[in-house]
């Protein structure tokens, strides 16, 4: 679809034009990984400014790695339930894209239709392993990622709806021009912003990225493995948005364990009582209408 025939909706109340505002605004947005409903509903009352549907939360959750095993539907589902019961934008992890460029495509139709904000697609190769899993990573050639962001592009029926484009250049062992050769391509290809991964332990890879990117879209970081940087040195660095991308996931499977092994060691409830959330908590969490109040 041409850029004219989009509809015109940047009524501020659609959740992609206000991601859009944000990241046009003063301060840094963040966004924080989630998996379903609760967890997005979690990052919200921390008051985050986004949602991040994140695929290697929602493999993890499906107790599978994160290594294109859940389907476009699966992940779809776990984004629109975590929309459906939250009002900051949710940007969806959407892999490589589900495929080539009409995969793409679809995604991008799919998702706006189900009034995700954001979709952010990866160049490498499908089937992808997570950045993080200690193994060699193969791209898909620039221009061939290029053409799959200008499909999704073209896709959209509205023009605040947001795709990112991600390079894993520094994740395949590339160098910083490497990278900004990419970035460069995917947003002459129409990306909104573009999101460059790294798993060094210090933000030295994405730091010289920024200091030397001349583009005009949004730059996205993601401190997992170099997590002593602050988003406001990675703000000032030219980095719109930050993600965390799995920190709420990290933090409850250590707390579950923690609980779950004390409860069978000491062979009665009351051992944890006052470290769980107590049940009125997840009524309030559920919305849970006001006559049915937790009893006790
Ligand atoms: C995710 O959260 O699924 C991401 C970030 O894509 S990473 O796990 O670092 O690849
Ligand atoms: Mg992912």
């Amino acid at each position: 679809m041409s850029e004219t025939a989009k509809t015109a909706n940047s009524a501020p109340w659609t959740k992609a034009a206000r991601l859009r505002a944000m990241l046009r605004g003063a301060g840094v947005v963040r966004a924080v990984g989630a998996h379903d409903g609760l967890t997005a509903k979690l990052v919200e009352q921390a008051s985050f400014e986004a949602i991040w549907a994140s695929s290697f939360e929602i493999s993890a959750a499906y107790g599978l790695p994160d290594a294109s095993l859940v389907s476009m539907t699966q992940y779809l589902a776990a984004a629109v339930a975590m929309d459906a019961v939250t009002q900051i934008p949710v940007i969806a992890d959407c892999d490589t894209g589900f495929g080539g460029p009409l995969n793409v495509a679809h995604a991008v139709r799919t998702y706006e239709r189900a009034g995700i904000a954001a979709v952010c697609i990866e160049d490498k190769l499908f089937p992808k392993m997570n950045s993080f899993a200690d193994t060699s990573q193969d791209l898909v050639p620039t221009e061939e990622f290029a053409l799959k962001v200008k499909s999704g592009k073209e896709a959209q029926a509205t023009a605040d709806f947001m795709l990112i484009a991600r390079t894993e250049a520094f994740i395949a062992g590339m160098d910083t021009e490497q990278a900004l050769d990419r970035a460069h391509a995917y947003e002459a290809a129409g990306a909104d912003a573009i999101l460059v991964h790294s798993k060094s332990r210090r933000p030295d890879q994405v730091l010289d990225f920024a200091a030397r990117w001349d583009g005009h879209v949004p730059l996205v970081a993601v401190p997992t493995t170099y997590d002593s940087v602050g988003e406001d040195a990675l703000h000032e660095a030219g980095f719109q948005l930050v993600i965390y991308a799995n920190h709420g996931l990290r933090a409850a499977v250590r707390g579950v364990r923690e609980a779950l092994r004390d409860l069978r060691t000491a062979g009665r409830a009351d051992a944890i009582s006052d470290r769980i959330a107590p049940m009125a908590d997840i009524f309030a969490l559920q919305d849970m209408p006001s006559p049915f109040r937790a009893n006790p």
